[in-house]
C-alpha cells in the first residue's frame, strides 16, 4: 500500500529505511503491535524492535528474535522485516497464533555496524565501538553475552573478527537486548522461544556454543528444530542441518543463544544460519530474499506453533 511503497524485498535496505518501515506498518496495525526502542547504539543510532500479538497488555507467551547482530549478514534484517509484514498484512492467516504469542522482532540489531557494511566496508562484522590502547575498531556482539562469557570460540584480541569485548554486555546493542528481555519478562513477556538470524550456513543451530556437552533440554529442541527443518524444507526444497553449535558448527562462547537458554530466559533458544553454503556467502543476492524469508518464515511458525 502507499505508506509502505518506499519498501520491498527486492533490494537490501538502510537502518533508517527498515525502521521507518516498522513505524508505517505499526501504525496500520495499532491494535496488534507497537514499536519499541530498547536502547541506542554506541554512535547514538536507536534500537528498534516491533512486537507483534494481540492484547498486548496480558502476559503471554512470547518469541524473541534478533536479526543483524552480525553487520555483513544482510540477509537477517532482509527476511526478519519479511516477517514482519507476513505476520501483519496477513494478520487473518495468524488470528490464533497472534492472540496466544507475541513476537518480538529486533531486525538490525548492529546498527553501527550495519551502517558501516553499506557505506565503508561490506565485510565488517563486528560492532563499531572504540577499544581502549587498540586502533582496531569493534566487538563481536555474540561473544559479547553471559554464560561462560571468554570461553571457547572467543578472543581478547581487539583485532580479532571474534573479539569478546572487556567484559560480558560491554556493547549497548548487547545490554539493551538483555535488559529489555530481563524487565519485560517480569511484566507482559512470558518467554519461550528465542531465535538468532544469522547467515550462512543453513543450520538450525542449538546451544551450546561454549561446551561441546549438549544442554539438559537437547532433546526437545533438536525434535522441535528437526520438524522446523522439515517445514522449511518443504518451501523450496533447502536442506538444513540440525544440530548443537558445538556439534556441527564450531565452538564460540558468548553467543545470544546461549545467553537466553543459559540464563534461564528462555526454554528454546536457537540460532539459525540462513542461506547459502558458501556459493554467494554473505553476499546473496537480493533475488533470494524472498524464497529465503518464504521457507525461513515456515521454521520460523513451525517453532512458534508448538506453543499453542
Ligand atoms: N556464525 C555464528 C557466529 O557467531 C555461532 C556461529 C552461533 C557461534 C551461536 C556461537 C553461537 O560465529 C555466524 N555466521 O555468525
Ligand atoms: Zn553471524
Amino acid at each position: 500500500n502507499s505508506v509502505n511503497a518506499a519498501f520491498d524485498w527486492t533490494s537490501y535496505h538502510s537502518t533508517t529505511e527498515i525502521q521507518n518501515f516498522l513505524v508505517d506498518i505499526s501504525a496500520q496495525h495499532k491494535d496488534i503491535s507497537e514499536v519499541i526502542t530498547i536502547g541506542k547504539s554506541t554512535e547514538g543510532r536507536d534500537l528498534k524492535l516491533i512486537r507483534i500479538g494481540a492484547n498486548g497488555g496480558t502476559r503471554k507467551k512470547a518469541y524473541f528474535m534478533d536479526g543483524g547482530i552480525h553487520a555483513r549478514e544482510w540477509i537477517s534484517p532482509a527476511i526478519t522485516t519479511w516477517f514482519v509484514n507476513e505476520l501483519l498484512s496477513n494478520r487473518n492467516k495468524y488470528t490464533a497464533l497472534l492472540n496466544q504469542v507475541d513476537f518480538y522482532i529486533l531486525p538490525v540489531a548492529n546498527v553501527d555496524g550495519y551502517e558501516y557494511t553499506r557505506s565503508s566496508s561490506r565485510m565488517w562484522r563486528k560492532t563499531r565501538s572504540i577499544n581502549s590502547g587498540s586502533t582496531c575498531v569493534g566487538v563481536d556482539p555474540n561473544r559479547n553475552f553471559d554464560v561462560e562469557f571468554g570461553g571457547p570460540g572467543t578472543s581478547s584480541s581487539p583485532c580479532s573478527e571474534i573479539y569478546k569485548g572487556e567484559k560480558a554486555f560491554s556493547e549497548p546493542e548487547t545490554k539493551a537486548i538483555r535488559d529489555f528481555v530481563v524487565s519485560r519478562g517480569k511484566t507482559t513477556a512470558d518467554w519461550k522461544i528465542y531465535n538468532a538470524i544469522h547467515s550462512y550456513a543453513q543450520m538450525i543451530l542449538t546451544p551450546w556454543g561454549y561446551t561441546y556437552d549438549l544442554p539438559a533440554d537437547y532433546r526437545k529442541m533438536r525434535d522441535l528444530g528437526d520438524k522446523a527443518a522439515a517445514a522449511l524444507k518443504a518451501v523450496h526444497g533447502t536442506q538444513y542441518k540440525v544440530g548443537s553449535v558445538t556439534e556441527i558448527l564450531s565452538a564460540g562462547a558468548g553467543g545470544s543463544d546461549d545467553w537466553a537458554y543459559g540464563s534461564g530466559n528462555f526454554e528454546y533458544s536457537y540460532t539459525i544460519e540462513v542461506r547459502d553454503t558458501g556459493a554467494y556467502g554473505f553476499i546473496l543476492p537480493p533475488q533470494q530474499i524472498i524464497p529465503t524469508a518464504q521457507e525461513t518464515f515456515q521454521a520460523v511458525l513451525t517453532m512458534a506453533n508448538a506453543l499453542i
